[in-house]
Formats: C-alpha cells, sequence, structure tokens
C-alpha cells in the first residue's frame, strides 16, 4: 500500500468528515475541477453489524491518452464505528473503475482515518491499495500499478491542498498560531 496524505489540519474531525463525506460545497467543487460527473450517492445507512454505508456511482475523466476519455465508476464507503475515548472516523472506500482496459482484474481500496488531535485539529491519514480480483500476467501487473498510482497521487496532492486552503478560509488566524 501507499501512504499518500498524513497532516494535522486546524479544524475538527467532525468538520473534516462533513466536508468529505457529505454533500459539501467542498467536495462539490473539488470532484467538479476533477471533472468527475454524473455523481449519485446513496444516502449513509446502517448495515447489521453497526457500520454505516454508502454507494456512489460517477463518471470520472481520464487524461492518460492511451486509455480513452471517461470511464463510470462505483464507490463503495464504509464507516467504521468507532468508540467514545477517542474521536475518530474510518472510513473504508473500495473503486472499482468500470470502463478501463483490465477493469476486471482490479479494484483500488482507499482508507481514510480522521483522528481528532486535540480541540480545534484533526489529523487525516488516507492510504490505498490496489487490489486484484484475478491475478495478471506480470507485465499487466506493473501497467495497471503504476497508472492507479500516479492517478491516486494527482488526485490525493489537490484533495490535500483544496483542504489547507479550506482550513485558511475558515480559520483565517490559524497561520498565525
Ligand atoms: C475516488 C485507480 C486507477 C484509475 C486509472 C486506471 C487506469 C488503468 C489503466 C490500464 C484511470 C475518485 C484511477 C486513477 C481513476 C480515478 C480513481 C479515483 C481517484 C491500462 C491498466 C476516483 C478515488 C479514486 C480511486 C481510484 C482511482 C483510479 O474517490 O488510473
Amino acid at each position: 500500500g501507499k501512504l499518500y496524505i498524513n497532516r494535522v489540519f486546524n479544524m475538527s474531525a467532525d468538520k473534516m468528515f462533513e466536508l468529505l463525506f457529505t454533500d459539501s460545497q467542498f467536495i462539490q467543487k473539488f470532484i467538479s475541477t476533477r471533472k468527475i460527473t454524473d455523481l449519485i450517492s446513496t444516502p449513509w445507512e446502517k448495515e447489521e453489524n453497526g457500520n454505516q454505508a454508502r454507494t456512489m456511482k460517477y463518471i470520472i475523466t481520464i487524461t492518460n491518452p492511451l486509455i480513452g476519455k471517461f470511464s463510470t465508476a462505483t464507490e463503495k464507503q464504509t464507516l467504521c464505528k468507532g468508540n467514545q475515548e477517542v474521536k475518530y472516523y474510518l472510513i473504508d472506500a473500495e473503486v472499482t473503475t468500470h470502463d478501463v482496459p483490465y477493469h476486471d482484474y482490479f479494484y483500488t481500496h482507499n482508507r481514510y482515518c480522521i483522528i481528532q488531535t486535540s480541540k480545534r485539529k484533526c489529523r487525516l491519514r488516507v492510504s490505498t491499495d490496489v487490489c486484484y480480483k484475478k491475478q495478471p500476467w506480470g507485465l499487466v501487473k506493473s501497467f495497471i500499478q503504476k497508472n492507479s498510482w500516479s492517478g491516486l497521487e494527482d488526485y490525493f496532492k489537490q484533495l490535500e491542498s483544496d483542504l489547507l486552503v479550506e482550513e485558511a478560509v475558515h480559520n483565517p488566524i490559524s497561520a498565525e498560531l
């Protein structure tokens, strides 16, 4: 796996969760700059084991000229139940891109961890794994990995920098603390 974001932000864990995992202005603007369109989502719903889950479908725009311009994608997010002592959110997201080459071989597992570190601060960690549904040929596997890692890197780098802008907007004094 790879760690893409690991940073403390000047906002509460609740605020970070709201920005990333509800229909916030922030995420709407972010996905539109990433050219992700036609997003539909189920609401968060409780599962039997106490976790909550939602499923999203959307269309991604791909910049790699070898691959084709668009793909539909399905993302299932699971919010694991936390405990009382430490305030945190753990979200597991499985993303499948349906219209890229070798799409039946792999999916991406993204893990978001938001931990409250003090009254107005939280740490966001985002790590991902490329997972295989069937064993690809070695060359294909390295092709999938290379393309996934660069796409994910680009996406999460922008997410991190947009979150820093958002943090400054809501908490302009934080730069001086
Ligand atoms: C989510 C992982 C792989 C995929 C892509 C696949 C190319 C395959 C090439 C062949 C296009 C928003 C990615 C990056 C598309 C974007 C996905 C996003 C960023 C030749 C092997 C979409 C997080 C996410 C997860 C997985 C990403 C795909 O919230 O390279």
